[in-house]
């Protein structure tokens, strides 16, 4: 039996048991990351512990402060009111707290990390600056013509499917490609037919990749010199939440946003194309998920020395909640279970409160929050080099 095949024997049950489950809560091996902060439990095999997240006080203040700008500049309809909401969030309290988990050395779960209103901005740039941007790749442009950019709420927008499909580079282009890039990402169409926006929003957009695009079918990013002109440039407004002090042990040079509806999973797997072990960082918008994370290796040896393999950590991620993947767990076994309808918090569902005047804007908003109601949008950012 190959190592992947064991890895996908112990994670399958897991995947079976949580397609069909009704309601998280209702499973007591998923961890509770609100409840086990409270009361320091965690789930069978595991030991957890809680501490501040953030070292100082000077930290979160910085911290804050990110948070503000982040804000500013959102557009100028909503910055105001998401500003007020921020300032209510951050003066009653902010002090986030870590569990870590004896079992799994560097890994970091943080619940209620990113504040409601830098989610409901964050959802705004992605919509509006990042996935219409055609530098950043998505798993629709093979074999779709982006044109100037996709825009997911243009009314009647139709995606006209390309002549020929464009790969991302000559290695690209290897027999089976598309086989392997629709495992677990691509979910290509049979036949590629023009496509109606609504369409997109709803399931087909899958994923984005921003600064230094990975490459699905070779599993490599480009290779670069960091400095060297060609370097790919991280969108510097989305870069400075993934940095000191929010997240202090990566360098955001690269990012997969991931757009799950319910009903769609990720198989686990490793991230290990980054060339070097600074964190990797995970942070959750939108609707809940059960989100898997197992030790590095699963060798084997134990099943045929008679000892219990550890069942992978199984958590419920809400929105704002990050995980950091760090040192020995930098290559941990992850993946994506469920994500459970009917779970995205009020204020991510109704972004049209936030607006002031404009009508057309207030409209756009609103479907931004309809959207959103049935989504889970997760932002994985990594260092390469
Ligand atoms: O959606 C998540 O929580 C995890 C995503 C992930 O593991 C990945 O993009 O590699």
């Amino acid at each position: 039996m190959t190592n992947t095949e064991k890895v996908q024997d112990i994670f399958r049950p897991l995947y079976k048991r949580d397609r069909h489950l009704q309601a998280p809560e209702m499973c007591a091996e998923i961890l509770d990351l609100r409840q086990a902060a409270q009361n320091n439990i965690g789930p069978p095999g595991y030991r957890i512990r809680v501490s501040r997240y953030y070292p100082t006080d000077s930290a979160i203040s910085h911290a804050k402060s990110v948070f503000s700008s982040y804000i500013e500049s959102a557009p100028e309809s909503v910055a105001m009111k998401l500003q007020e909401a921020l300032t209510e969030e951050l003066e009653n309290h902010y002090d986030p707290v870590q569990i870590t988990v004896d079992e799994l050395p560097g890994l970091v779960l943080i619940p209620e990390l990113l504040p409601h209103a830098a989610q409901c901005a964050a959802v705004a740039e992605i919509v509006r600056d990042l996935v219409p941007d055609t530098r950043h790749r998505n798993n629709l442009d093979i074999h779709y013509s982006m044109g100037s950019g996709l825009s997911l709420f243009e009314k009647d927008k139709v995606l006209e499917p390309l002549a020929e499909p464009i790969y991302m580079g000559e290695d690209n282009k290897a027999e089976g490609c598309m086989i392997d890039a629709s495992a677990t990402r691509s979910e290509l169409p049979a036949s590629i037919t023009p496509m109606p926006i609504a369409m997109v929003r709803m399931r087909k957009l899958r994923w984005i990749t921003l600064g230094g695009q990975y490459n699905w079918t070779t599993k490599k990013y480009p290779t670069f010199t960091r400095g060297a002109e060609g370097f790919p440039e991280f969108p510097a407004r989305m870069g400075s939440l993934f940095s000191e002090p929010v997240f202090p042990g990566l360098t955001p040079e690269a990012a997969i946003i991931n757009f799950y509806s319910p009903g769609d999973t990720l198989s686990p797997h490793r991230d290990v194309a980054e060339l070097c072990m600074a964190d990797l960082v995970s942070v959750s918008i939108g609707c809940e998920a059960v989100f898997y994370a197992g030790m590095e290796r699963y060798s084997g040896q134990q099943q045929q020395q008679g000892t219990e393999v550890l069942q992978p950590l199984q958590m419920l991620l809400r929105s704002g909640d990050a995980v950091v993947m760090g040192s020995n767990s930098r290559h941990a076994y992850h993946g994506v279970g469920k994500v459970w309808a009917k779970t995205c918090p009020d204020y991510l569902k109704s972004l049209d409160n936030f607006v002031i005047g404009d009508d057309e804007e207030h409209e756009l908003w609103r479907r931004y929050g309809e959207w959103m109601a049935n989504k889970r949008v997760n932002i994985n950012v990594r260092q390469m080099l």
